[in-house]
């Protein structure tokens, strides 16, 4: 069975890597003034928030067209059989969905669409496994069931320097609980059934990085071996710092720095941190 691994641009994989793992990628786009971009192709991130510091008006993001979707596929299907696509949330963006739709208009490749319930690289955990394990041979079944595996063990949390964009792009929920205090809190958030929420209401930011570390040790003390990620939006030296300190205090743990890329930036605003992980324990490989 030749499998092929697909996911949108939102799993922030570096070229080099979606090109030693055989990963394809269809991008989202944003809007930035009256200029239309698909993100990690035609602007990179650096320059998406160079750019919106010179706009006026605030950046918007939308899903691939299923145009776009079909053709990356039926141009896979003239060298696969199967293929997995892994998305976004399927409650924060319609790609998912659109993926589902595309489905019956694809001949010759079974595809087989996964929801990652989440985004950045946190979506790219799934996506690294599941080339992997394509690499190796598996059928789309094997890398399937793998990945529900590892959505077990999944955990992320991040937190906002403005919780404004998320309000005003409708992606946040539960933010009721916010209301009156919204620019005075950075609550940690999460996804819950496939949603952001608000985790924790805390009061700053130190004190809510220190208890995503907190959660972070939960699993990590626990000695199993540990994927982990530091997602920031353009802040890479504070998340060098943070990958730098884990390192040292946890031997367990293989930890990255990674980025919200610009449509994810477009919604959680400069200044982002986050972290993910998940336990590698029960890994195919
Ligand atoms: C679209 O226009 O379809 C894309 C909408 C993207 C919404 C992004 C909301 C923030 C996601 C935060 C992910 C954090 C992962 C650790």
């Amino acid at each position: 069975m030749r499998v092929a691994v697909i996911t949108d641009s939102t799993a922030y994989i570096p070229d080099s890597y979606r090109e030693e793992k055989n990963i394809h990628m269809v991008p989202l786009n944003v809007v930035i003034g009256n200029d239309s971009y698909q993100e990690e192709i035609d602007i990179s991130t650096e320059e998406f928030y160079q750019k919106v510091r010179e706009v006026e008006d605030f950046p918007k993001t939308s899903q691939p067209s299923i145009g776009l979707i079909t053709e990356k596929l039926n141009e896979l299907a003239k060298d696969y059989d199967q293929a997995i696509f892994i998305t976004l949330s399927s409650g924060i963006s319609g790609t998912f969905q659109s993926i589902v739709t595309a489905q019956s208009m694809v001949e010759g490749m079974e595809i087989f669409p996964f929801d990652s319930e989440i985004s950045c690289m946190a979506q790219g955990f799934y996506v690294l496994e599941a080339a992997d394990l394509a690499q190796n041979g598996e059928d789309a079944q094997t890398i399937m069931s793998r990945l529900h595996e590892i959505k077990e063990s999944l955990r992320a949390y991040f937190m906002v320097d403005d919780l404004s964009h998320l309000h005003r792009g409708g992606r946040l929920n539960g933010a009721q609980a916010l209301l009156g205090s919204m620019l005075q809190v950075k609550p940690i958030l999460h996804f819950e059934d496939t949603k952001i929420v608000p985790y924790e209401k805390i009061r700053t930011k130190k004190k809510a990085l220190k208890r995503i570390f907190e959660l972070f040790e939960e699993d990590a003390s626990t000695g199993v071996p540990i994927r982990a990620t530091v997602i920031h939006a353009n802040r890479e030296a504070e998340a060098e710092e943070i990958k730098q300190e884990l390192e040292t205090r946890f031997d367990n743990v293989e930890i990255s720095v990674s980025y919200f890329g610009p449509v994810i930036g477009t919604h959680l605003g400069e200044g982002s941190l986050g972290m993910g992980w998940y336990k590698k324990s029960g890994s195919a490989r």
